[in-house]
């Protein structure tokens, strides 16, 4: 085999969704790539700065002054100017939504484009301190015909969306995005500055071992929730599953893309809807999980199908290995 040689013929991401469409004879006009391509620039600012935020931290706590709290809030922050500084300037959105701002963006007359983006600028930012994955969280809508991008266009269901994704900030740098023709992940190349193709195809083996909740709710879940953690802890036959929690939504999803398995963040006794957002966290990674070949659930109802009512809206979600979801779904048919 070549296997000894560098390819010279790199999948670069751009090539990839270009060949797609060209593949597709779609109408096509780029603009989706050229949108893509300001979310990957902001991927890697991102990702420099987390790179030197962990560095900055370590210094702190070797040396006086501790700005852990502080550059914490601040890299938050900093990736949400990023990503609205950018797909502004892209001039393919009309509308942006992210999790920093309580307010929707709607996109001046001179930058506007027919996008609509919902994002997570950097979820999972309470991990930052301690060095584990975090991650940024998009989904992509179209605007509806005859509209010039106003709040409705983004009050859709998750199915509508016509590209999720999100890219992971870990030991490598990892974006996985559908645009609804299955799954891929890339990898940055550093030396490149390119998100090169590495994991063509993603698709989540219909069982798996893991189940990934944040156990500690256990005397607020519902009792189908404890009902099915029980029998996967407790089986009558075979093994009892594997438990792994990050803790960081994109680094547990991104897991059970791979492996399979089951994460769930439950509505509960507290929290009436859950924790999770519906618009930049639950819908981009149930789309990612149906394209590949995964189920997404709140527990009684698909999550694509939802219509959200407000911008900022949580709610329960449970996704990952069909069969698996399918388990956890039986306990919630019997308790109705
Ligand atoms: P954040 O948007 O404030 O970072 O919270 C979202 C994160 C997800 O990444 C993760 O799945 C969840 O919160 C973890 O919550 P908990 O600490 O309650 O287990
Ligand atoms: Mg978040």
């Amino acid at each position: 085999s070549g296997e000894e040689t560098p390819s010279t013929d790199l999948i670069t991401l751009t090539r990839h969704v270009l060949n797609d469409q060209l593949r597709l004879g779609s109408a096509a006009t780029g603009d989706l790539t050229l949108l893509l391509n300001a979310i990957q620039l902001t991927s890697k600012f991102i990702a420099t700065n987390v790179r030197k935020a962990r560095l900055i931290n370590l210094v702190g706590m070797a040396g006086e002054t501790n700005v852990q709290g502080e550059e914490q809030k601040k890299l938050d922050v900093l990736s949400n100017d990023i990503m609205v500084n950018a797909l502004r300037a892209s001039g393919k959105t009309a509308v942006l939504v992210s999790e920093e701002l309580e307010e929707a963006i709607i996109i001046e007359d001179f930058y506007k484009g027919k996008y609509c983006v919902v994002f997570d600028p950097l979820d999972g930012s309470s991990n930052i301190d301690a060095g584990v994955n975090i991650g940024t969280i998009f989904g992509i809508y179209r605007i509806q015909p005859e509209t010039n991008g106003t709040i409705a266009d983004v009050l859709r269901p998750g199915s509508e969306m016509v590209a999720a994704g999100y890219t992971m900030y870990g030991s490598s740098c990892n974006l996985v995005l559908s645009t609804g023709q299955g799954v891929n992940g890339y990898t940055l190349d550093a030396a490149l500055g390119e998100f090169i193709l590495t994991h063509p195809n993603i698709t989540i083996p219909p069982r798996g071992k893991i189940y990934s909740f944040n156990e500690g709710n256990s005397m607020y879940f519902h009792p189908p929730v404890t009902a099915y953690l029980k029998s996967i802890k407790y089986p009558t036959k075979g093994k009892p599953y594997s438990a792994r929690y990050i803790g960081s939504m994109v680094a547990d999803v991104h897991r059970t893309l791979l492996y399979g398995g089951i994460f769930g963040y439950p509505d509960d006794k507290k929290s009436k809807s859950g924790k999770l957002r519906l618009l930049y966290e639950a819908f981009p990674m149930a789309y990612l999980t149906e394209q590949a070949g995964g189920v997404a659930t709140t527990g009684t109802k698909r999550i694509l199908d939802i219509v959200p009512k407000a911008i900022h809206e949580r709610c329960s979600v449970f996704l990952g290995s069909r069969d698996d979801v399918q388990d956890l779904l039986k306990f919630y048919k019997d308790a109705c």
